[in-house]
């Protein structure tokens, strides 16, 4: 199916594409496992959908993110090993494109952090929920069990973190390879500093405060605020090379158009803090 891209207003906004795009989004309507409310499968096309309602320059950094391109892709996916394969075939684009996937539910993470294929990884992982069981209704490849799946490929960093399951409690208390954090704090920023130089970030909605995003599948009370998310982005991209994110869990409604344009609006905040750490004054605007 071929649609909008990214900031592409049907009406007026021109392509976002360029010869060169630094920033490729996969849409990954994934919904296979989720237990509470249903409609990630929803998410990335309500994300798209938003995205035609942002400026262009960030507010703050004064760049334009978008003039370095960005290509939206909306791949054939069937089941996890489709969406490992599709992942794996983006990691030949190089280090100077930042991977972006829209999910869909939490299950994809470990799927294309398998597919990216990188050596030495970390992983930072904000959400409401630790997923660290290891199994979940029946299932090892359920969203409750995406961290779990995750560890294998790098060592954890968890921030949001306000819902455990005992066994979440043991494992976390025996594991040198996850660091769970309710808050972002000064202990956060030390952890994120020891993880290698290369990270993946994963962002579940439901790790934002549900007074911001309340359109997600399971709500949590607490959570990061808007700036606080902000400070972490800034944080990572000033310390870290960041090789992909995703963006996962949104499950869009009618009522609710500020989750989804929150959402939108992150993850052009993502490509701003890659585009002012990483781009600017390093390589060309694409034309
Ligand atoms: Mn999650």
């Amino acid at each position: 199916m071929s649609g909008r891209g990214f900031l592409e207003d049907k009406l007026d906004t021109p392509s976002t594409l360029r010869d060169t795009n630094h920033f490729v989004l996969s849409l990954i309507p994934y919904e296979e496992t989720t237990t509470y409310k249903k409609g990630t499968c929803h998410g990335p096309e309500a994300i798209i959908e938003a995205s035609a309602h942002i400026e262009l320059p960030d507010e703050t950094l004064r760049i334009d993110a978008s003039s370095f391109g960005i290509e939206t892709l909306r791949p054939q996916i069937t089941d996890l090993r489709s969406i490992e394969s599709h992942a794996s075939e983006l990691a030949a684009r190089g280090d100077n494109t930042l991977l972006g996937f829209l999910g869909g539910e939490h299950s994809i993470t470990p799927a294309i952090i398998q597919g990216l294929r990188k050596k030495d990884v970390g992983i930072i992982w904000v959400d409401a929920h630790a997923d660290l069981r290891r199994m979940y209704h029946g299932r090892e490849d359920n969203h409750a069990c995406a961290g779990r799946n995750s560890v294998s490929f790098g060592r954890i960093v968890q921030i949001g973190i306000r819902s455990l399951a005992h066994e979440e409690i043991a494992y976390l208390s025996r594991s040198d390879r996850v660091q769970s954090f309710r808050y972002w704090a000064e202990q956060a920023k030390d952890a994120i500093r020891g993880l290698p130089g290369v990270v993946y970030l994963s962002i579940d909605l439901d790790g934002i405060s549900p007074t911001l995003m309340r359109a997600v599948g399971t709500p949590e009370p607490g959570g990061l605020s808007w700036e606080e998310i902000l400070e972490l982005l800034d944080f990572v991209f000033a310390e870290k090379r960041v090789c992909a994110f995703d963006v996962v869990e949104l499950c869009p409604g009618e009522e609710d158009v500020v989750s989804s344009f929150t959402a939108a609006r992150l993850v052009y905040k993502i490509m701003a803090y890659h585009a002012h750490h990483k781009l600017v004054g390093k390589v060309s605007p694409s034309q």
